[in-house]
């Protein structure tokens, strides 16, 4: 196994997310896009820190962007880059899942550290399909994890163990990997892009206490066609979601329960009748 800090053309950053579970790219987004969405974050997190939630093992957080500023979102959501690489991995099924941002404050970088994981969709964790050994990608779902600061060899860093989506616990992973296993840290210019399947294990390592920088990042998960919606709260605009381009259309067209309520509640078009809205309280 191979596992390289970067990967930069789409053959190796494909190579390397089939062999490993996951892909690091460099300069996904340039300087101009970087000032765009610091300027938002640090104008939300200042104007409405209401619609952030209490840090969470070190992070706050808020999936509030997407409904605020839908058309300007969905630019990054399927970003001209890295959409499709997306598209690739999830073979050209791609459905948008969830869209957020996160911001570990310096004073929290050494305590924000959260444990092995992996992210299981709802009906995963009811024993539905986490991962699909009949895509070459693996992937049910895949998710781009974008640092929108500098991650230093002392800030919080996301951290994953490679080709590890067929274990049921890091354990099995550790003895069934033997010499194979190994944790890695991702660290890279604000910018960069990891991609990676999200049931391959992974942390959040926490930061060094002498670490001066915190970090802040942009989470997007995407699900697939014959895949179930990711969770069961993430909620799309109008303007998107019911968008006369057919392939936004299609693209925001996986609603959990709540995006279904929230369709109803506050759209100004009716539901589309494949959804179950009369029977939603
Ligand atoms: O913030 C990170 O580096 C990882 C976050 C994560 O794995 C999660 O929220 O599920
Ligand atoms: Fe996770």
């Amino acid at each position: 196994m191979t596992v390289t800090a970067y990967q930069t053309t789409k053959e190796e950053i494909l190579a390397h997310y089939k062999e490993n579970g996951f892909a690091v790219i460099p300069n996904a987004l340039s300087q101009e896009e970087l000032d765009y969405l610091n300027g938002m974050v640090e104008a939300s997190l200042k104007e409405s820190p209401e619609l952030w939630h209490k840090p969470m093992e070190g992070a706050v957080g808020t999936g509030s962007f997407l409904g605020k500023h839908p058309l300007e979102m969905d630019k990054f959501i399927r970003h001209p880059k890295i959409f499709p690489l997306i598209q690739e991995v999830l073979l050209g099924e791609a459905r948008f899942a969830q869209f957020d941002f996160r911001d570990v404050s310096v004073d929290r970088a050494s305590s924000s550290e959260m444990k092995f994981h992996r992210d299981i969709s709802y009906y995963g964790t009811m024993g539905g399909m986490i991962y699909d050994p009949e895509n070459p990608y693996i992937s049910t779902f895949t998710c781009v994890i974008y640092y929108l600061s500098d991650v230093h060899e002392c800030c919080p860093a996301f951290c994953l163990v490679p080709n590890s989506h067929m274990y049921s616990s890091l354990d099995e992973a550790k003895e069934k990997q033997g010499s194979e296993y190994q944790e890695v840290p991702i660290r890279g210019k604000a910018g960069t892009a990891v991609l990676y399947n999200i049931t391959t294990y992974h942390t959040r390592k926490g930061g060094r206490d002498d670490c001066t920088h915190g970090r802040r990042t942009m989470h997007n998960y995407h699900s697939r066609a014959s895949s179930y919606p990711l969770t069961n709260w993430a909620t799309v605009p109008e303007v998107l979601a019911m968008s006369d381009d057919h392939d936004t259309r299609l693209f925001y067209s996986q609603w959990t329960p709540n995006q279904i309520k929230f369709a109803r509640d506050t759209y100004t078009q009716p539901v589309p009748p494949y959804y179950p809205v009369d029977k939603l309280k």
